[in-house]
């Protein structure tokens, strides 16, 4: 059995990647996904890179240097509003502070686009995905999925910004699509979809 460890401490993005990377196999043998926590590892993270991809690659690298020569990847993923100006990006998890639940930095961005018309309210999800082999190297792919800004949060499911992204083909937010229809075409199942060939091309 071989070892995924995943950098990341929020439990929504774990269980969609844990559905992306299902039946992955490495050289002939199955892969277990764990979780930094599942691992054991707990490691302090700076996330102080200017980029999605640059923040990604430094939570991968910490925890590599912790773990015992896994393969180690991370996400670092977000929220760009266009009529914000690309906010709350980057800082799409500290956005109104860390502790402020989605439900308030959801409705406080509703709020902020109250007066701006359908057609000026485009956003996507960013993701990139950093991956650090047993050897050192390191590699990293981004990919976004384009949507609008609802007027009011829709749906239960998925987590953090999920409830005001509307998809425009289905009508909905991705809130209230499945797991695995969000996971078909979202940031994260498209970029993780993408390095899991690479994984499986690099016969490791
Ligand atoms: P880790 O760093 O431990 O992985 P985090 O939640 O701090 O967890 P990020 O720094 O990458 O992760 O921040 C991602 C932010 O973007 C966070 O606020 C998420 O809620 C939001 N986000 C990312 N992908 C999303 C998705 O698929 N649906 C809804 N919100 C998403």
């Amino acid at each position: 059995m071989r070892e995924i460890i995943f950098a990341t401490g929020n439990e929504g993005k774990m269980r969609e990647i844990r559905d992306i990377l299902k039946g992955l196999t490495l050289g002939g043998e199955p892969v277990a996904v764990h979780s930094m926590k599942e691992a054991g590892i707990d490691v302090p993270i700076k996330e102080d890179g200017k980029s999605f991809a640059e923040n990604a690659r430094i939570k991968a690298r910490a925890v590599a240097a912790a773990s015992q020569k896994a393969i180690v990847l991370a996400d670092d993923s977000g929220l760009e509003i266009d009529a914000l100006n690309k906010e709350p990006g980057i800082y799409s998890a500290r956005y109104l502070g860390e502790d402020t639940s989605y439900h308030e930095k959801n409705n406080n961005l509703l709020t902020r686009l109250a007066l701006v018309p359908d057609e000026k309210r485009t956003a996507r999800f960013v993701c990139a995905i950093a991956c650090v082999l047993p050897d050192g190297r390191c590699f990293t792919q981004e990919a976004t999925i384009e949507g609008r800004i609802g007027y009011e949060e829709k749906g239960e499911n998925g987590f953090g910004y999920d409830p005001i992204f509307m998809v425009p083909d289905y009508g909905r937010s991705t809130a209230e699509l499945s797991e695995e229809e969000k996971n078909r075409i979202s940031h994260r199942g498209k970029a993780l979809r993408a390095v899991r060939e690479r994984l499986e091309e690099l016969s490791l």
